[in-house]
């Protein structure tokens, strides 16, 4: 019975993730669901993506899923950029009713990338589809390389995963190999890329595979819309 309700549940989230990725796909509009345990570093991601990307003609949108507070959005009110928050109250996760409801105040028309930061939760946000074109996760170093093995879900669902804080490698046990290894184990497509949003290092590739996905959904939306 339980397991029926659940399914009922998902497939739900799922029709409404499937209307806001047409949304998305009308503004041309490349959506990254950006997940990771607290505090890992999705925020300073942003700051730091956002400031790279704007100077490039890269026009960014965000929403900031929180449990409380518009601390994050906040710290982003910096940039001349959309954004829009999301309190969940209690929920650990966004589900694609929230971010429907976010989108609904948010312009995507001028927005080339949109990032939507999900609640810090290394479980929960992997479970449901919001209208992403890629769930993208961030491990940092202090966490531990194991974690693949022990939250496989995350790992298996996402497209690409970025390994943070670099900088605070040798003040840990954190081995490189053993991450990608133990990821690669639950997801061999899994892109994987270390840096520190702290001093900048390895930002280049994670900013390259971005702006590739984008290239590669207005290539494939172009091809669909000469094949009408
Ligand atoms: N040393 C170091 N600290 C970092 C790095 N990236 C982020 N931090 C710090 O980590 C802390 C948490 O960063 P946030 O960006 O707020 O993390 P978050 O994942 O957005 O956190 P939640 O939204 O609460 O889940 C802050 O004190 C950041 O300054 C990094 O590359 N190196
Ligand atoms: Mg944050």
């Amino acid at each position: 019975m339980k397991i029926t309700v659940l399914d009922n549940i998902l497939k739900a989230n799922d029709a409404i993730a499937e209307e806001i990725r047409e949304e998305l796909a009308s503004h041309k509009v490349l959506a990254i669901n950006l997940m990771s345990s607290p505090g890992a570093g999705k925020t300073t991601l942003l700051e730091r993506t956002i400031e790279k990307l704007e100077p490039l003609g890269i026009h960014v949108g965000v929403v900031e899923g929180d449990i409380a507070t518009t601390r994050d959005s906040d710290r982003l009110r910096k940039f001349d950029i959309p954004i829009v928050q999301i309190n969940t109250g209690s929920a650990c996760h966004l589900d694609a009713n929230m971010t429907r409801s976010a989108l609904s105040n948010l312009d995507c028309s001028a927005v080339d990338i949109l990032f939507i930061e999900n609640v810090g939760n290394l479980v929960c946000p992997a479970e449901f589809k919001i209208g992403e074109d890629h769930k993208v996760m961030m491990l940092s170093v202090t966490e531990g390389d194991e974690k693949p093995l022990k939250y496989p879900l995350m790992f298996r669902e996402s497209s690409a995963m970025l390994i943070n804080k670099i900088d605070l490698l040798a003040y840990t046990n954190f081995s490189m190999d053993e991450a990608r290894k133990n990821a690669h184990s639950i997801n061999p497509k899994l892109a994987i890329f270390p840096l520190s949003c702290t001093t900048g290092e390895g930002l280049n590739n994670w900013l390259k595979w971005m702006t590739t996905e984008l290239e590669k959904k207005r290539k494939r939306l172009q091809k669909k819309t000469k094949k009408k």
